[in-house]
């Protein structure tokens, strides 16, 4: 595949939507293609995926059943947007991926990361993200961002506990594979945030050539 896989990862509020448009500008200047996705979603079926996921209901969702409704989700979101786009040469730049999995469902809900090493080989093959750009910020900051927005999804209305061990799984897995993630303190103010963003871009440029 002759694209480029940036996937963004972290808590509530981190600013990785924000982010993303700001990043997509700044690589569409400088003449690259660039789609912009994310998941749970990304396609028709996987964003109806999306919505059972995401609303609270009065049913509990087993965390087995959250756990495949994500992998189901990325089947999906893989076969019909994120492949094509890497075969034609496209940089996609990805709200989450897999790293979430490990993060909430993995560090959050408890589940074995073994079995979702096993999900994972499974749906996605050998693909993995080029980059995962982690934004990091203490629980606190994320949540009062998040709950400023008004009314909680599902997982939004988890406790700090929840919240501490999804942050902590991502700082993990940072640590453990420094080539692929870039760590960003996303607690800054937004413009510094985006200076260590156009810091990044000649790597990226650089990753697509390489
Ligand atoms: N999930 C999962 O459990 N397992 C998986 O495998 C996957 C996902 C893929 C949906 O994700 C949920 O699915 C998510 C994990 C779970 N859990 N939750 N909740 P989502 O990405 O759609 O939801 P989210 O993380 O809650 O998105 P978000 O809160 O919108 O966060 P964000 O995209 O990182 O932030 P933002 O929208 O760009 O910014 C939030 C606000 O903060 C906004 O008002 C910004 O203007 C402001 N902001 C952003 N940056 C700054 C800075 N630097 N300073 C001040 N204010 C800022």
């Amino acid at each position: 595949m002759s694209g480029l896989f940036v996937t963004l990862e972290g808590p509530e509020g981190a600013g990785k939507s924000t982010n993303r448009e700001y990043l997509a500008e700044r690589l569409r200047e400088r003449g690259q293609e660039i789609l912009l996705t994310r998941e749970p979603g990304g396609t028709p079926l996987a964003e109806r995926i999306r919505e059972l996921l995401l609303t609270p209901s009065e049913e509990p969702m087993a965390a087995d059943t959250e756990l495949l409704l994500m992998f189901a989700a990325r089947a999906q979101h893989l076969a019909q947007v994120i492949r094509p786009a890497l075969a034609r040469g496209a940089i996609v730049l990805c709200d989450r991926f897999t790293d979430a999995t490990y993060a909430y469902q993995g560090g959050g809900r408890g589940l074995d990361e073994g079995r979702i090493a096993e999900l994972e080989r499974f749906v996605q093959g050998e693909l993995r993200p080029d980059l995962t750009l982690v934004f990091d910020l203490p629980v606190e900051v994320g949540l009062a961002r998040a709950a400023a927005r008004g009314r909680l999804d599902r997982f939004e209305q988890e406790g700090r506990a929840f919240f501490d061990a999804v942050r902590q799984a991502y700082l993990r897995r940072a640590a453990a594979a420094p080539g692929r993630y870039r760590l960003l303190d996303a607690a800054r103010p937004l413009s510094e945030v985006q200076r260590a963003l156009d810091a990044l871009l000649p790597e990226l440029l650089e990753h697509r050539r390489g």
